[in-house]
């Protein structure tokens, strides 16, 4: 896609910073197209003609990443599907706007996806710190039906995340793209804070 005809936000931060949280926050503001790259992988696996369900599963329970192409391939046929309407959520002012919550989580991904996709304008970055994100992903596992909030699974997405997807934050960090925001207090603190940071782009 265009880079100047699509905006692409990516959303970092670890299992349980409150990224969807904000996301959805952020679609009200904004009117962005939000896409989880979590949510597609989960989608597809239910799929019943899916090949990828087994590789998936397996990939979200252990808290590992899912190879590049499955991930890439699901974001890049959403994104067309959502930019070939021309409106309604997603589309302003002739452009179209995506949030990419939870991706790009390793530096294969975030290269492919620039060089094949669409290059992105900015990263948000949730940061808070794993005691926090333990407890509210227990907390939500009580409900959530999510193979992957228990804690077994939970203290591998953090090994993940520190392993694999720090390195990509701090790559943008060096191209200076990133807006880190302090995840910890409460979710409309941490709306306001995304909501500036965000405005920036749109002006
Ligand atoms: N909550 C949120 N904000 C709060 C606040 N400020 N104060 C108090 N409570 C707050 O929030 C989690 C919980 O905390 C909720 O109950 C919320 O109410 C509360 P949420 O907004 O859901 O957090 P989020 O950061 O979205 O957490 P999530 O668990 O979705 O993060 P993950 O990154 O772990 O999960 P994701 O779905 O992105 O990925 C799952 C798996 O898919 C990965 O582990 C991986 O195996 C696979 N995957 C890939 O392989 N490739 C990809 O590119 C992407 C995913
Ligand atoms: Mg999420």
């Amino acid at each position: 896609f265009d880079h100047n005809k699509v905006t692409v936000v990516f959303v970092l931060g670890g299992p349980g910073a409150g990224k969807g949280t904000q996301c959805a926050r952020l679609v009200e503001d904004f009117n962005f197209c939000h896409l989880s790259a979590g949510d597609l992988l989960r989608a597809e696996q239910d799929r019943p003609d899916s090949q990828y369900g087994n590789l998936i599963r397996t990939a979200i329970r252990e808290g590992t990443i899912v190879p590049m192409e499955v991930t890439v391939k699901l974001l890049s046929n959403a994104m067309s599907d959502a930019l070939s309407k021309k409106t309604g959520t997603g589309w302003e002012d002739g452009r179209g706007r995506f949030l990419i919550d939870g991706f790009p989580r390793k530096m294969d991904q975030a290269e492919k996806f620039e060089e094949e996709v669409c290059q992105s304008s900015l990263i948000i970055y949730f940061d808070t710190d794993e005691e926090t994100m333990l407890k509210r992903l227990l907390v939500r596992g009580q409900t959530s039906g999510r193979e992957d909030d228990n804690v077994e699974s939970i203290k591998k997405r953090f090994v993940t995340y520190r392993d694999t997807t720090m390195p990509v934050i701090e790559h943008y960090q060096k191209l200076d793209k990133v807006a880190k925001i302090d995840s910890t207090p409460g979710v409309e603190e941490v709306h306001a804070v995304a909501s500036v940071a965000v405005k920036k782009l749109f002006v």
